[in-house]
């Protein structure tokens, strides 16, 4: 079977350590075992994208359709001054409604968001064989991680897109472990991040009326991880996926994109101003901005009352894109459920207590679904 239909070669260069792209199998094993991911079978010069790529209908992304979400970034700096109830208020709608919003002033400077772009580039611009050291059960380390989709084994249709995931625990083990070419820009990002995520997790904690403090925030932030997306310019970008619809089990996602777009989230209700329930919507990149979203974590204390957002990624074919989450969660051994106060308030606690641990088993090892996992912790 073939991509597009017609048979034939994909490959129209190269074609000395190619694999055959028609076999399945032959694809699964060069890109995922063997850790040459989509950037190392783009390179190969493919006309069209391997059937294993495909989506089903209903999960392409509809570009032309889709429109921009136009709210502003944040401007994080007037928390400081006069408009700061306002500022928080804008921060906990977003909480509450789209459970994505964007930042600026965030305390993150701009140029060291540039050189971990950079960075990015540079760690998977190498051989293949350099990233695949760091291949699920080989890598030297248990903090870093290399692949290329979410759950390879379990896709109907695999997504177009190799990461690497690097496990905070402390300064010296980061620098000791994450990879050179990345590891002091994205260790700078995520110190520097999490000053923000802190005030962040404070206004919205306030919000739900408990009085934050600081054991408090760190349980529901405790386990840190950055991860660098690359994502490969693709031959057939209305047939792919970068990221299939999800949304993050943790507390708040930061992330940094760059300038070439294709972020989506949904609307799970109609809001104001913004679009109609169930309509698709890009985060628009903004320069020097962080992209903030609300994590199952954050909606299961809430009670629901913030919600996590559902989103994914398209792919191009025109350049490659990065992108850099920092993930931030419980501690797996951290038991979460509903604010007792909000759950009596609401007549009743609408997620049961669920150990962290249990929840991310269960988001790993299920292909991305929309907000799914959530149901896991649903009463
Ligand atoms: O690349 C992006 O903009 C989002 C990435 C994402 O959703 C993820 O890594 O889970």
């Amino acid at each position: 079977m073939t991509a597009t239909g017609g048979g034939g070669s994909y490959i129209s260069h190269n074609t000395s350590m190619a694999p055959s792209l028609d076999d399945d199998n032959s694809l699964f094993n060069f890109v995922v075992q063997d850790g040459y991911g989509v950037k190392g079978m783009a390179d190969l010069g493919l006309s069209k994208v391997p059937a294993r790529y495909i989506q089903q209908q209903k999960e392409r992304i509809d570009k032309k359709n889709a429109r921009m979400c136009v709210l502003p970034a944040i401007d994080l700096l007037k928390l400081e001054g006069d408009e700061h109830d306002r500022v928080v208020e804008e921060i906990t709608r977003a909480a509450e409604t789209l459970g994505f919003f964007q930042v600026v002033n965030h305390n993150v400077p701009v140029k060291l968001l540039e050189k971990l772009k950079d960075a990015v580039h540079l760690f998977f611009g190498q051989a293949p064989e350099e990233k695949a050291v760091y291949r699920k059960g080989l890598s030297p380390s248990p903090l870093v991680q290399y692949g290329t989709s979410f759950a390879p084994e379990k896709e109907k249709a695999l997504e177009w897109k190799d990461y690497v995931s690097m496990i905070y625990t402390n300064d010296a083990e980061a620098l000791q472990h994450w990879p050179k070419e990345c590891k002091e820009e994205a260790l700078e990002y995520l110190k520097m991040s999490l000053h923000m995520v802190r005030k962040l997790m404070e206004l919205l904690m306030g919000n739900l009326g408990v009085k934050p403090d600081d054991s408090k925030i760190d349980a529901l932030i405790g386990f840190k991880m950055v991860n660098m997306n690359f994502y490969p310019t693709c031959p057939n970008p209305e047939l792919t996926i970068g990221v299939g619809r999800h949304s993050d089990m943790g507390a708040l996602t930061v992330l940094v994109q760059d300038g070439i777009g294709g972020l989506y989230v949904k609307l799970e209700e109609d809001i104001e101003d913004v679009g109609k329930k169930g309509e698709w919507m890009e985060i628009p990149p903004i320069q020097g901005a962080l992209v903030i979203n609300i994590g199952d974590t954050l909606q299961i204390i809430s009670n629901g009352k913030y919600k996590s957002a559902e989103h994914r990624v398209g792919t191009t074919s025109t350049k490659s894109r990065v992108s850099i989450p920092i993930f931030t969660m419980p501690n797996p051994t951290e038991k979460i459920k509903p604010l007792p106060q909000l759950a009596e308030r609401d007549g009743g606690a609408r997620f049961r207590e669920v150990v962290f641990q249990d929840y991310m088993s269960n988001f790993f090892n299920n292909a991305h679904e929309g907000k799914k996992s959530l149901q896991f912790a649903q009463v």
